[in-house]
């Protein structure tokens, strides 16, 4: 089979949308940090939708750990497949708005020489939750990080991302070029201000003077929210039979796409409404709305479905107790704490179940549970600080809570290992270990993450109790039991 490339674009079936528009015209004014199968589902496609009629709006990406992506997209002039999957089918689509990919540690140069250049107006990000060297639990620079150590005694030659922003942003002051927008696309929480906060800090540890003009710099805030499975090798051969070429690298995703950006951009954009995107003054209420409906609900779900045997998402919905922890959570719990005037909170959270039961999209649950440690502080621990402000129960909050903490132990309900990936999984193995099947011992230990959860809920009476108690009822009678038992205890 040929791979898919500029010369074999022509040959993909009439049926399958290609870009409309001439790829040697089009020009970068966008750098994309973090080129994972989120973006390339998600913001590359609102891009591929404009560049008709602003073809100076195409991205560059880079990678910043490995150069997978550059590798799977350099052979194919950068064009992919996002693939859209419901009960009723896939409807491939092939993007071009990514012009190449650059790998952040061979090509180090070449990206900060693009970044400094003023044709570049956007800098937008997504490397996850711990990409951003912070303390998850009070959204600050984490100044003992390895690599912001690394990156602060060797300003000039950058490996995380603050470090790459603020050597950017220091050669454009420089050169007296105005800054980009630098626009984060991840799951934190008021994500613009954090970013702000955090990238700061660094330039201001670099020169006091530098962050003083990195203070000024742009950093709207958005809402993203796309679900995109990781792609396996069945999707790639399904993909190529559906295409008549070889994409190394196609993104599988849902039907659903949303995109709600803060309109603050001083020096340009493209018009992403145009495309679909709300550009809004405020987008924390949006975040907050996400990050505890939907995430909240998804990284329950991943513990607690992983634990009781549930590969996918799919399959966790296809459980009735579980659907109604799930529906009880949302309800009960979280729609209390947000403060959404016209929007149907009723409505987004029976679309978000509908979501989670498309049978065609194999999310695994073990995808959802990585990296619990940087996502557990807003997706669940920001609403249970607002319960217990007001007083109210949060037991299936708690439950997720104490899920995460079964499940970082390592070893799941049939005495198997369990590969938990997370920055702090060395530590929590420690505690585990330290802990046996004490669930005790093990809540005490894992409250202690201070990164985690901060000395606030850590000393708090009721929250020990609530996750404690579901805690050692996980142990005691196995995760099934103990979100059936959650369910009946509902009003
Ligand atoms: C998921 C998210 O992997 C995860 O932690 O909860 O990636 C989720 O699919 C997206 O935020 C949906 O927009």
């Amino acid at each position: 089979m040929t791979r898919l490339s500029a010369q074999t674009l022509s040959s993909v079936p009439s049926g399958v949308r290609v870009p409309d528009y001439d790829r040697t015209q089009i020009t970068p004014g966008i750098v994309h940090l973090g080129i994972g199968a989120f973006h390339r589902a998600h913001m590359a496609v609102y891009v591929d939708d404009l560049l008709k009629d602003h073809p100076d709006w195409a991205i560059v990406g880079a990678s910043l750990r490995r150069p997978d992506t550059k590798e799977a997209l350099e052979p194919q002039d950068g064009l992919f497949t996002v693939a859209v999957r419901d009960a009723e089918g896939t409807h491939p689509r092939v993007i071009g708005s990514i012009l190449k990919v650059l790998d952040a540690n061979a090509e180090r140069e070449d990206l900060l020489a693009l970044m400094a250049s003023p044709q570049i107006r956007i800098v937008s990000i997504t490397v996850t939750e711990k990409g951003y060297c912070h303390d998850p639990a009070t959204g600050e620079l984490d100044q003992r990080h390895p690599d912001i150590v690394h990156d602060l005694s060797n300003p000039t030659a950058p490996k995380s991302a603050p470090g790459i922003l603020v050597e950017a942003l220091a050669r454009r002051k420089a050169a007296g070029i105005a800054p980009f927008a630098v626009m984060s696309c991840d799951n934190l929480p008021s994500n613009g201000e954090t970013v702000k906060r955090i990238v700061s800090k660094f330039a201001q540890l670099r020169d006091p003077a530098l962050g003083e003009w990195v203070g000024q710099v742009a950093f709207p805030g958005t809402m993203v929210d796309r679900i995109v499975p990781s792609t396996t090798d069945a999707d790639r051969a399904m993909i190529g039979e559906l295409i008549g070429a070889e994409d190394a690298w196609p993104i599988m995703t849902e039907p659903f796409t949303q995109w709600v950006i803060e309109d603050h951009f001083p020096d340009g954009r493209p018009p992403f409404e145009r495309a679909g995107a709300q550009m809004v003054g405020d987008v924390e209420p949006f975040e907050r709305m996400k990050l505890r409906m939907l995430n909240g609900s998804h990284s329950t779900m991943a513990y607690l479905g992983y634990l009781a045997g549930y590969e996918y998402i799919s399959d966790v919905m296809g459980d009735e107790d579980f659907v109604r922890l799930i529906h009880g959570l949302m309800t009960e719990e979280v729609m209390p704490t947000l403060d959404m005037p016209g929007v149907d909170l009723g409505a987004y959270r029976d679309q978000l179940l509908e979501r989670f039961r498309n049978p065609a999209l194999k999310h695994r649950t073990w995808q959802i549970a990585m990296d619990g440690s940087q996502k557990l502080p807003q997706r669940l621990l920001g609403t249970i600080r607002d319960r217990i402000a007001a007083g109210e129960p949060f037991e299936r909050l708690g439950l997720g809570v104490a899920a995460w903490m079964r499940y970082v132990v390592g070893i799941d309900e049939k005495g198997e290992n369990i590969d938990v990936r997370d920055p702090l999984a060395m530590r929590m193995m420690a505690i585990a270990a330290d802990a046996g099947d004490d669930a005790e011992t093990l809540y005490e230990g894992l409250v202690g993450l201070a990164e985690v959860f901060g000395s606030d809920v850590a000393g708090n009476q009721v929250f020990g109790e609530t996750v404690a108690t579901h805690l050692d009822s996980l142990f005691d009678i196995g995760v099934k039991e103990t979100v059936r038992d959650v369910v009946e205890g509902e009003p």
